[in-house]
């Protein structure tokens, strides 16, 4: 690298602080560059480790996360600028621990706010090693066509219109970063463009000053002529004076310190940034313009001859022959993102997911349509949440109540059923809450509490087809297959259900119609004559009950009951209802740190 030249098209950085928009901006400029390689090695985001996935170009890369400075740099060794958007709380620290990396060479902060203390204690270190430091409460900087910092000329719309994407002939230095966008414009419009543009940041204490910048880029061949654009407030100006003055800087320099408006206020002013307030007289814009303009360089009468001298100073080394405008090339383009392209309603994508019963994008997620405050404040129960969640649909509250009904009868039966049993075999395992449920849950099924769905479908279809109750289950004895609905393992004639008889007392004092529980009744009159143990069972009672609801409500369409009992919902209020039985029973094996069970050797008969 040349002497004075702080990047080039392979210089490699350490981003500090996992921050998506400035990193891809960084990797966008570094495409529409011809960059070989991506600007950013290494992201440093304390505390964790990895890869975050990237787009260079049209290709997706994992860029290396590390948890600490020292690894980064450890694993990155050619990578030389630390860009730190670390808060203004840790980004001294942060940046100190870069700055004592022998890796690390320039070191840019963009937090606004670090005390000045910090910030003189990093300039004193980075000028006793020999390294760069740009802001703190900066942008950052730009090498057009080589490396960008962060955010540095906003978007990738601007960096072309500003031609950045390839180096031209101006050097720039700004103590504002949102002002060096406006001039890296200007400096387009007038000149080739720029070659390199740092702001070195508003604090009172920058990390490097306008004049090291410039008489940095007076060593850099390729810069032909320098633009400054200072500011009110502080003395840094002078130091370029002085360099000035001393012949320091053999390239045009032409200049203009903002903040000439200062006068017109009565008291002191502080504009946006922590050193731009207008403090003595050779503070002031005026007095650092005049002392530029002595100095030698050239300096218009007001910002709005600024455009004009740059201009007239880049003809003039054309004319002298002194430099020649670069040649104009056609930057690639850059592939826009999706989610930005369709914003811009330029492209549209087919969605991959389709979801009609919640909606979680708004100031508050509704259920089915249904703001969760209206819920809350409707004073609306789970019932009301499973009917718009499960049907779409706000029933009466009969119905929702009949649904809260089931969920509370079903939600156990004890520790012997087949659920119950296998949760608490396996949190005895000393499993975790998820699997001793999920246990639990995968025992539900044909035979135990998954019966709902079969009885609402066979009971359906033999009362709508005018079965006797004899025809029926002749019929399906015929076929083989047990009543759904019908049938316990302790539940008898003379021991009747007692869950049962609850939903059937409701139904008949709230529902318009129980022609479908009547006709269970009725099959289970004939059960029982066959034998004692064919009770109605809660899967029947709660599956021909449902049927009951869905065609006496009003609520449901023929075509919408058919649907819901073909795909089978009404399982699922036996699953939710039996969940918080089963998490309770694992809670309690756990509550009772119980060992891990083994089935008694006596219970098993073993045979050949
Ligand atoms: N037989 C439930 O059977 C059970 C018959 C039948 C015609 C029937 C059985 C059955 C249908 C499925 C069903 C839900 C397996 C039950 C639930 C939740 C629970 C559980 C809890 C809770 C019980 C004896 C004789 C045989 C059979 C005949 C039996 N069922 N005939 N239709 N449905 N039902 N499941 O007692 O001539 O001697 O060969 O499959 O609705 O799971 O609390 O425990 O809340 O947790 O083992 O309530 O009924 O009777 O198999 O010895 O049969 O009756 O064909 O006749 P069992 P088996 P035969 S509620």
């Amino acid at each position: 690298m040349a002497t004075g030249q702080l990047f080039s098209k392979t210089t490699q950085a350490l981003f500090y602080n996992y921050k998506q928009l400035p990193i891809q901006r960084m990797l966008d400029f570094d495409f529409l560059c011809g960059r070989e390689t991506p600007s950013v090695a290494g992201i440093i985001n304390p505390g964790s480790e990895g890869f975050q996935k990237l787009f260079f170009g049209q290709e997706e890369i994992a860029i290396p996360v590390h948890s600490t400075v020292e690894a980064a740099c450890a694993a990155h060794p050619t990578a030389d600028v630390f860009i730190n958007f670390a808060s203004f709380r840790s980004a001294a620290a942060s940046s100190m621990s870069a700055l004592k990396q022998p890796t690390i060479r320039v070191v840019a902060i963009i937090a606004e706010g670090v005390p000045e203390s910090d910030t003189k204690q990093l300039i004193g270190f980075a000028k006793a090693n020999n390294k760069v430091v740009i802001g703190p409460a900066t942008v950052g900087g730009i090498q057009a066509g080589a490396f960008k910092i962060g955010d540095t000329a906003g978007t990738i719309d601007n960096i072309i219109q500003c031609k950045l994407y390839r180096p031209g002939s101006v050097g720039f230095v700004s103590k504002s970063g949102g002002m060096s966008n406006e001039l890296y414009n200007t400096i387009a419009r007038v000149t080739d463009g720029v070659y390199e543009g740092i702001a070195i940041g508003g604090d009172v204490f920058p990390g490097s000053t306008l004049s090291d910048h410039v008489l940095r880029f007076n060593n850099i061949p390729q810069v032909k002529m320098i633009v400054v654009l200072g500011e009110l407030g502080g003395r840094d100006e002078y130091s370029l004076v002085e360099a000035l003055k001393q012949g320091k800087i053999n390239k045009p320099v032409v200049a203009w310190v903002s903040g000439t408006c200062a006068t017109l206020f009565k008291s002191e002013v502080q504009f946006g940034h922590a050193g731009a307030k207008s403090g003595g007289e050779m503070e002031s814009a005026q007095a650092k313009n005049q002392a530029l303009r002595d100095a030698g360089a050239v300096v218009p009468t007001s910002y709005e001859a600024f455009e004009g001298a740059i201009k007239a100073a880049f003809e003039n080394l054309v004319s002298e022959g002194k430099t020649t405008p670069v040649k104009e090339i056609t930057p690639p383009n850059i592939p826009e993102d999706l989610n930005t392209a369709i914003k811009s309603g330029k492209v549209r994508a087919p969605t991959h997911i389709i979801s009609t019963i919640s909606d979680d994008r708004g100031e508050e997620p509704c259920y089915g349509g249904v703001p969760m405050s209206s819920i809350v404040e409707q004073g609306l129960g789970v019932g009301d949440v499973i009917s718009l969640l499960w049907f779409k649909r706000s029933l009466p509250r009969y119905c929702t109540r009949f649904i809260e009904i089931c969920v509370l009868l079903c939600a156990d039966h004890g520790p012997c059923v087949s659920g119950a049993h296998n949760s608490i075999v396996t949190a005895r395992a000393g499993k975790d809450l998820v699997s001793c449920l999920v246990s639990g849950l995968l025992t539900i099924g044909p035979r135990f509490g998954g019966a709902v769905d079969d009885a609402a479908r066979y009971f359906k279809d033999a009362y709508d087809r005018g079965l006797t109750p004899y025809e029926f289950v002749e019929s399906m004895k015929k076929k083989g297959i047990r009543v759904p609905g019908i049938g316990h393992r302790i539940k008898r004639g003379d021991n009747r259900d007692k869950r049962v008889e609850l939903l059937q007392l409701y139904a008949r004092d709230n529902f318009p119609s129980v022609k479908y529980m009547e006709y269970a009744v009725q099959v289970e009159t004939y059960t029982l004559s066959k034998a004692n143990n064919l009770v109605l069972n809660v899967d029947g009672a709660i599956g021909t009950l449902f049927l009951d609801l869905l065609a006496g409500s009003g609520m449901f369409t023929k075509p919408e009951i058919d649907e819901i009992v073909e795909i089978g919902y009404l399982n699922g209020l036996f699953v939710l209802a039996r969940s918080i039985g089963l998490i309770g029973h694992t809670f309690d094996q756990k509550r009772l740190k119980q060992p891990l069970y083994r089935h008694p050797w006596e219970d098993v008969l073993y045979t050949k």
